[in-house]
């Protein structure tokens, strides 16, 4: 290396540096938190290097592993990370791409045109908040290595061997001092992002492997996710446990102005409006441009077919955006080379070009489809119908929810026990099943800055009622107007307005048994379907009563679990009492205080959305109409139904 070189390298490793050691002291500018939810996506980030391979036509399989100590491995059948030695940085490419803030795909936009700044943070990041990482790539017959601690590379690039594929190994430890609270990966967290990036991007085989566990037969627990038909076998994956309306799923692939858009939607029987719209491959939960798109191309092309039908000519109002959207199950899902995100949490797509993109594709996917398909189309028009005239009755019922809510005061539910701390960041309502429950907590509570709000029994599962009905639903009512949330615009009826939202923390309280869940899945339902901006926003909560109270004379514990109940009778050594809560209303004032609402040793369990089509299709099965899916998820995750075993 000639002096100059030398020099240049070291300022540029030093730069390398100091942006790596800019990731470990910001970790959350890079993935966004240091939870649970960046901890999944340091995997995330390695596949979306592999899927980028893939979409450039390089690599059909990817293979994810939990590894038995907790670490993952991620393989890939690419042409692996380039390992020449890169011209400007004097070290080899593979080193660049490892310990480079923003190396990633993009230092050689030429040869990877594909991938250039489509997504991601790189494997850098990965590679700053990993403990260890080691990378293998099989490229050019010869199969090279290198390792790393936080970051830093224990030695150069080196060879190790001969290998007649080509491809990129990655394995690493998440680093236990940046992710505090836990660094162990979610099997279910991670299959269903492998399934939806396999749903997305067709013809990539997809497996994941948990090799901490065996099953019954002795063999790891593993899945492989494959589509080849993508968006429509998502769709159809999505909408399992729903009755279809048409035939099948309608779907276009294609390039609109440069922007390759794919679009999948089918209607079903239900009354709920599902969309999820993806841009490179990120789930864009907030919307934003090319969700407009098909909004728009979806209403001009059906209102222009049901006009020219003669079938709208007796209704005696007009059908308005969201009536065409009623049972629609829809997937947006769009490349774009620069995206602009905005929105709250960065996941609204802001570029404009990609509307009308969207919405030509989705109007000429649509022409054609009602034109091929008569039965098709008049039973969507049908469907629109029926929706226009239910939203003229909900219309009414909704006026009285905001009528009610914007009054002050007298307007609040007479059975809501407010707080008398005025500042929503400080207040906390808790939505409790039950009369007698309610009246506990009443009791309990800290009254001036919790507030309590007992529901009644059952709540409606909106997942089978139609708008009107939900809105005309006592309960549901008070819910909106306690919350102080008021609905409804023209073009989205169901649009939140959560700026006099009364309380930042919202906590559903209900029994630790089969029914309580019941309950609280029922009211989660509601929220999700209803009010999904306030689970988004992080302000739901579900409180966790204690199952046992364990007495020895005078002292007093409480378990939360059968393993807790045990380990303090251990402790306790015989002498004890052990009392099973069957409910809230076993509990007084002063225990449920101390347990399940007193901030300072209470658990809230903060209600998030991890996988929007996976909540989605998850909330359709628990609350719809087929018995079987829903048995079978109980019994999968039996951990929970059994609390009352
Ligand atoms: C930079 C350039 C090239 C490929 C890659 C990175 C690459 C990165 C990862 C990360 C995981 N798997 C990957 N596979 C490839 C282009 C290689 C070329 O031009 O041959």
């Amino acid at each position: 290396m000639s002096e100059e070189n030398k020099k240049a390298y070291s300022a540029d490793s030093i730069q390398a540096l100091e942006g790596m050691e800019h990731v470990r002291m910001r970790p959350s500018m890079y993935i966004g938190d240091v939870g649970n939810r960046g901890l999944h996506h340091l995997v995330y980030e390695v596949v979306d290097n592999s899927i980028d391979e893939a979409m450039a036509g390089y690599c059909d399989r990817i293979d994810v592993a939990i590894n038995e100590d907790g670490s993952i491995t991620t393989q890939d059948n690419g042409r692996g990370i380039p390992v020449d030695i890169h011209k400007k940085e004097g070290v080899s490419a593979l080193e660049v791409v490892m310990t480079k803030i923003g190396a990633g795909g993009k230092f050689d936009k030429d040869s990877y045109k594909v991938s250039g700044g489509l997504h991601g943070v790189g494997v850098s990041c990965v590679n700053a908040l990993s403990n260890h990482l080691r990378a293998e790539v099989h490229r050019q017959g010869k199969v090279w290595e290198q390792e790393y601690e936080r970051g830093k590379p224990l030695y150069p690039v080196r060879s190790i061997g001969e290998t007649d594929k080509t491809g990129t190994i990655v394995t690493f430890m998440p680093d236990d001092s940046i992710f505090k609270d836990s660094t162990r990966y979610s099997y279910d967290t991670l299959a269903g992002r492998l399934r939806e990036l396999a749903f997305l991007n067709k013809g990539i085989k997809i497996s994941l492997t948990d090799k901490r566990e065996v099953d019954k037969e002795g063999n790891f627990i593993r899945e492989e996710f494959f589509s080849e038909e993508g968006l429509k076998e998502f769709i159809r994956f999505l909408d399992g446990n729903r009755e279809p309306l048409i035939t099948d799923v309608v779907s276009m692939e294609g390039e609109k102005n440069d922007i390759p858009v794919e679009v999948a939607m089918i209607y079903n029987n239900s009354y709920n409006e599902n969309l999820h719209s993806y841009v490179n491959n990120i789930n864009t939960h907030e919307g934003g441009t090319h969700l407009s798109g098909f909004r728009r191309g979806l209403t001009t092309t059906l209102k222009k077919y049901a006009d020219a039908s003669g079938m709208l000519d007796k209704l005696k109002f007009e059908i308005s955006g969201d009536d065409f959207r009623e049972g629609l199950t829809a997937i947006v899902s769009v490349k774009v080379a620069e995206p602009q995100f905005e929105g709250q949490t960065k996941t609204k797509l802001g570029n404009r070009e990609v509307t009308a993109a969207v919405s030509q594709a989705v109007s000429e996917m649509l022409e054609n489809y009602l034109e091929e398909n008569p039965n098709d189309a008049k039973t969507i028009v049908q469907k629109v119908i029926l929706a226009a005239q239910a939203r003229h009755a909900a219309k009414k019922a909704r006026e009285m929810v905001q009528r009610k809510t914007v009054m002050s005061g007298g307007g609040l539910p007479g059975k809501l026990s407010d707080c008398s701390e005025q500042d929503p960041e400080q207040c906390e309502v808790f939505l409790v099943e039950g009369d007698s429950a309610g009246g506990t907590a009443k009791q309990g509570r800290d009254r001036k800055f919790q507030a309590i709000l007992p529901l009644r029994g059952k709540i409606l599962n909106v997942e089978k009622a139609m708008q009107h009905k939900v809105f005309e639903n006592e309960e549901i009512r008070n819910i909106y107007t306690a919350l102080g949330v008021t609905i409804g615009t023209e073009e989205d009826s169901k649009a939140l307005n959560l700026s006099k939202l009364r309380y930042h923390k919202i906590v559903i309280m209900c029994d630790a048994d089969v029914d309580g869940s019941h309950i609280a899945t029922l009211i989660l339902t509601f929220f999700f379907r209803y009010m999904k901006e306030l689970i988004e926003a992080g302000h739901i909560y579900i409180a966790t009563p204690p199952l046992y109270l364990i007495k020895k004379g005078s002292k007093k514990r409480y378990a939360w679990s059968e393993k807790e109940r045990d380990e303090i009778a251990a402790e306790y050594a015989g002498g004890i009492t052990v009392q099973r809560y069957k409910g809230l209303g076993e509990m007084n004032a002063e225990q449920l205080w101390d347990t399940t609402m007193n901030p300072e040793f209470r658990t809230l369990r903060q209600v998030t959305i991890d996988n929007g089509s996976e909540a989605d299709r998850i909330f359709s099965m628990l609350m719809g109409d087929e018995v079987p899916p829903r048995r079978e998820f109980i019994e999968k995750n039996a951990v929970y139904a059994n609390i009352d075993a």
